[in-house]
């Protein structure tokens, strides 16, 4: 990750002042600010690739890789087999090998993008609890580890208490996640000096519980911060479109469509995300609330977020494909080098229809092609329309009347453009 000017003096007052911070174990922002620690943030292989959430603990480990702390990036290959009650309501369906494999791989290299693991003085490190997890001997975790917690301990804590209280329950196996995640920062704290464990807030049990049994086993101290959950001013689920998720995986969720996600950003929430997501300083934030308050109707808040966010997941060529591409739709730029499936990408929220490449043999009247497809009630008025210069095929105006779709009009022999005016657009897919 590239260093920036400016950055706060010590990672305690840039979470600070990023409200990255929730919560955190007695004396733990203390000792951050003083000394450089190593700190770990786990993350479960339950899908195969991390979202827009997970964003917080990412850009938590990048702050404290550029604050001179050696962040440990732990996947959770072991964990991941057993699955954390923490915030969930229902016992969680059991993953196969293959697919927890498959998961872990995705997320592993997702988080390496964030990372820098060498040719700098405190590398980060990529981790598998599975590693340590599978090698436990059930006797001697219960004699070990077990011990050091009692049973009313572990019901207290809100993950098991909230699935006590509900009809749900919560078996045996998920009752002894927090055990697993414990036995992590100690087994990290041994192998690699780590005092520190990070979180949503969802993670508190299971952070305490490790820095309790560090405390019982090793007689070592051990801190845990909790980070803030986020959300938006209208209530609505973080990270939610009406597509879904908004994940980080490119194949997930185009480039464009991510990019879309953070320029849709409401003015109320745009200066906390420019804080959480991006590593702009607090200079560069000014400046963008200042223009937030006199020009809200630029956007140059949410355009600046949407920038640095996808650079910083997708990559500079990706950025810029989105901006083109954003270009295309609401500035009806030229398609000239988009291929079909991103043309049907930027276009899939438009009304669409289909024809056959035989209707386009001998050409398809534009006149009617804009009646059928709703974007004009007549002919005539289509006709008017064309004089007027309102009508596009592929962004491109149509000049005369009488123009008519042809095969060679659809981009990759696959889709045709029609626009009306500056914005209103229908598809025409081409079926065989
Ligand atoms: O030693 C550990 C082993 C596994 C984990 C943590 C430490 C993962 C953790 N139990 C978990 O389930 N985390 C969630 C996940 O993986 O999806 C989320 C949390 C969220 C935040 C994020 O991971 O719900 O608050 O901590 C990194």
């Amino acid at each position: 990750m590239e260093q920036q000017a400016a950055i706060a003096e010590n990672l305690v007052e840039e979470l600070r002042w990023r409200g990255l911070i929730n919560d955190a174990t007695e004396g733990a922002l203390d000792v951050l600010a003083e000394q450089a620690v190593t700190a770990y943030i786990g993350f479960d292989p339950t899908a195969d690739s991390l979202h827009v959430g997970s964003l917080v603990p990412i850009m938590t480990l990048v702050h404290l890789q550029r604050h001179g702390h050696t962040p440990i990036a732990l996947v959770g290959g072991g964990t991941g087999m057993i699955g954390d009650p923490s915030g969930k309501s229902k016992e969680r369906s059991l993953l196969d090998e293959e697919t927890l494999a498959h998961n872990l791989r995705s997320i592993r290299a997702q988080l390496e993008r964030f990372l820098v693991f060498d040719g700098v003085t405190n590398p980060a490190v990529m981790l598998n609890n599975g590693d340590w997890l599978g090698e436990l001997n059930l006797i001697a975790f219960l004699r070990d580890v077990g011990k050091h917690f009692t049973v009313n301990y572990m019901m207290a804590k809100d993950s098991v208490k909230s699935r006590l209280s509900s009809e749900e329950g919560i078996s045996y196996t998920e009752f002894t996640y927090m055990l697993l995640q414990a036995y992590d920062f100690l087994a990290m704290y041994r192998s690699h000096g780590c005092t520190f464990q990070f979180g949503g807030s969802d993670q508190w049990g299971n952070i305490t519980a490790g820095t309790q049994l560090i405390r019982r086993m090793d007689s070592g101290e051990a801190y845990g911060v909790t980070l803030p959950l986020v959300t938006t001013a209208s209530g609505v689920k973080f990270g939610k479109t009406e597509a879904g998720t908004v994940w980080l995986d490119a194949e997930r969720t185009s480039p464009f469509r991510f990019y879309q996600f953070w320029i849709n950003t409401a003015d109320d929430d745009v200066l906390d995300y420019l804080k959480f997501f991006t590593l702009l300083n607090s200079e560069e934030i000014d400046e963008l609330a200042a223009s937030l308050s006199e020009e809200p109707w630029k956007r140059d808040a949410q355009t600046r977020l949407a920038e640095e966010v996808t650079r910083l997941v997708h990559g500079d060529d990706a950025l810029q494909r989105a901006q083109q591409a954003t270009e295309v739709l609401f500035g009806g730029a030229s398609f000239a080098d988009m291929d079909a499936d991103e043309l049907l990408d930027i276009f899939a929220e438009v009304p669409s229809s289909e024809v056959t490449p035989e209707q386009l043999e001998d050409g398809y009247s534009i006149v009617d092609a804009f009646v059928d497809a709703d974007l004009e009630t007549s002919k005539k008025r289509t006709r008017q329309l064309i004089e007027n210069g309102g009508v596009y095929v592929n962004n491109e105006p149509v000049e005369t009347t009488d123009a008519a779709l042809h095969l060679a009009d659809a981009i990759d022999g696959r889709i045709i453009v029609l626009r009306k005016g500056k914005k209103k657009y229908h598809l025409i897919r081409v079926i065989e």
